[in-house]
């Protein structure tokens, strides 16, 4: 049976729609089942709309706290009864007990070569500390904020009159390219995480993930 993904997101959505072209490709083991944004306004709800894929928006501004919205969040995702849970562009900090309650089943794609980065603002921040490599990262979310185990990265080459706009540009072709990948191998059961380090195929990942040369 293919693996049910459920999508978070907050804007735009183009990981979510490289995720949904992925997944109809011949053998693609996994289909997006349901996206979930805490706004209304997010363009990706319109892709999901587009594609005959149930949505639901949950603004975190109807709840008192963190933790009220979190338990919502919860209660509205699990009624996709999703196998692994994507975060795509989604722009809120999750409290422990969610991330608990997916633990190992819950990845996020991150602007920068983390550990660098963590947080917003990645590609200014890279330009000005005029890095020549920034890139993206896919990893597990765990409490930490953008700590958890890196699965996989890719990098890009910042060029000296580089806006952050043409470098989020740059990352984001990337994006597209290892996330569905990422969740593949996820659908596949071939990639999990233990003692906080991701492990593909019983390999534990180095710390910049697999196939990092360096
Ligand atoms: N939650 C946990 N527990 N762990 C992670 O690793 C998480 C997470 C929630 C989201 C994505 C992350 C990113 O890739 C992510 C990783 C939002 C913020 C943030 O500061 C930071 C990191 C990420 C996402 N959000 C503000 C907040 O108060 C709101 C900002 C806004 O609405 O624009 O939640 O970068
Ligand atoms: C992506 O670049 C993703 O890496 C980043 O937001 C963008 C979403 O684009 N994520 C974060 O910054 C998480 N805090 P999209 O909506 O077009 O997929």
């Amino acid at each position: 049976m293919s693996c049910r993904i459920l999508v978070l997101i907050s804007g735009s959505g183009t990981n979510l729609q490289a995720i949904i072209d992925a997944c109809k490709t011949p053998d693609y083991p996994g289909q997006v089942v349901g996206v979930l944004s805490n706004k209304a306004e997010a363009y990706g709800l319109e892709r999901a709309a587009n594609e005959n894929i149930p949505t639901t928006t949950l603004s975190h501004r109807d709840f008192e706290s963190r933790a009220a919205y979190d338990q919502a969040l919860m209660a509205a995702i699990d009624t996709y009864q999703p196998n692994i849970v994507v975060l795509a562009g989604f722009m809120r900090i999750l409290t422990p007990a969610f991330v608990q309650h997916y633990q190992g089943q819950l990845i996020n794609i991150h602007p920068s070569l983390l550990p660098k980065y963590q947080g917003l603002n990645t590609h200014q921040r890279a330009i000005d500390a005029g890095d020549k490599e920034h890139g993206v990262s896919v990893h597990f979310v765990t409490e930490e904020l953008d700590g958890g185990p890196v699965i996989l990265q890719a990098k890009v080459p910042v060029f000296d009159d580089d806006t952050a706009q043409e470098l989020a540009a740059r990352v984001h072709e990337q994006e597209h390219r290892i996330y569905p990948l990422v969740i593949k191998w996820l659908c596949q059961g071939r990639l999990l995480m233990r003692n906080e380090q991701a492990v593909l195929d019983d390999v534990p990942l180095p710390v910049s993930g697999y196939a990092s040369d360096d």
